[in-house]
């Protein structure tokens, strides 16, 4: 139902020395085309659309938002107490954790731990996927998630997120690692939460893509962009170039092509933020194979599955090598692979380089 707030017609005295008492008549007029919508109510609406649902998916949804507030207050005021720099030791994939890395983990453990239909928690910073409860106990889903990615940027101020895939758990595959490795096609959800200029939560269930922007004031994200789509084609690439010479050759046939065509690039170097500006503006991301990472830095299950599950949803699409990252079939919990995400006709381009 839309709501109309009636006009409001101030008068304001300006004391000015040249014109004392000036009169300045203010008259502001809302029309709000909806109502507003926290992300809570989105969702428990879209779950009234499903009339077996349990309520356990809500639970999930709400932990993690409380886990991204916990995390957007943790991130602003990293430099005040303290909390930038190196933790001192290394993850299960030889990088170095931030102090924040662990903040961040911990929040989510924190939130996620408790919620009674989780079984399954698997984080880029932890080495094994950690088993809460068996799928007899009511575990039903298995969340996936990297806490804070683009952290080697913070002490610069820059955009970073935590990205988040929600899978089901197979009650009958005892194993945790087996359990999460799904093709990102099998998500019932996936989500990023940017903490830039703003912290903005982006979600997608079978529903679409919803965009929130957390209201500082009243604590709540607030949804303001319902059915997202991502431009068919904006002529911007997104990639660490420097690494160009080390690409496949497809890849610098490519970039060879578009620095003459009037392409544009933008890169930050934290997913999270490069992907949103894609997703929001149009373009391409990727994260080719280089010598360094032969198989992709990116990985499958909390980084590239979760964002081209978005993308795809967006109406974009998503790439790992010759496949579609949702067909890909992980087999290890951090395995990594290629990513070139985006624009329909912009990752059609590129693909046709890479044949
Ligand atoms: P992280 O999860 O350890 O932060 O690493 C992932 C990040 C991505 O956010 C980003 O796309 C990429 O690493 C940047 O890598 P590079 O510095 O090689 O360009
Ligand atoms: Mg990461």
């Amino acid at each position: 139902m839309a709501v109309l707030w009636s006009a409001s017609v101030k008068t304001l005295a300006r004391h000015d020395s040249r014109t004392p008492d000036v009169e300045i008549r203010m008259t502001t007029r809302h029309d709000f085309s909806e109502n507003l919508m926290s992300l809570q109510s989105h969702i428990l609406l879209e779950e009234a659309k499903h009339p077996r649902a349990s309520g356990d998916f809500t639970w999930i949804v709400s932990a993690i938002s409380l886990a991204a507030k916990s995390i957007a207050n943790q991130v602003r005021r990293a430099r005040l107490s303290g909390s930038i720099g190196q933790f001192g030791e290394t993850n299960v994939q030889g990088e170095e954790q931030q102090k924040l890395d662990v903040i961040a983990n911990e929040a989510i453990m924190r939130c996620l731990g408790t919620r009674a239909s989780v079984a399954v928690l698997a984080s880029e910073e932890d080495d094994e996927p950690t088993i809460l409860r068996k799928g007899s106990e009511g575990g039903k889903y298995c969340v996936l998630f990297d806490p804070l990615d683009g952290s080697s940027n913070l002490d610069t101020g820059v955009g970073v997120g935590t990205i988040f895939s929600i899978l089901r758990n197979d009650p009958n595959i005892p194993d945790a690692q087996t359990t999460v490795c799904q093709p990102g096609s099998k998500q019932v959800a996936a989500g990023y939460i940017l903490y830039g200029s703003s912290t903005i939560f982006v979600l997608t269930t079978d529903s679409g893509v919803a965009l929130f922007e957390l209201d500082p004031y009243i604590g709540s994200f607030l949804l303001v962009k319902d059915n997202l789509r991502i431009p068919t084609a904006n002529k911007v690439y997104s990639v660490n170039e420097a690494y160009a010479s080390s690409f496949p050759q497809g890849y610098q046939n490519y970039l060879a092509w578009a620095h003459q065509n009037g392409y544009s690039s933008r890169y930050i170097g934290s997913m999270v933020a490069d992907v949103h500006r894609i997703l929001l503006t149009g373009g391409v991301f990727m994260y080719p194979p280089t010598k360094k990472n032969p198989e992709g830095k990116l990985r499958y299950l909390y980084e590239a599955s979760p964002m081209a599950f978005i993308i795809e949803r967006a109406g974009g699409l998503a790439y790992s090598g010759a496949i579609p990252t949702l067909e890909h079939l992980p087999q290890r919990v951090h395995e990594r692979v290629p990513v070139l995400m985006g624009s329909r006709d912009e990752v059609t381009k590129v693909r046709e380089f890479l044949r």
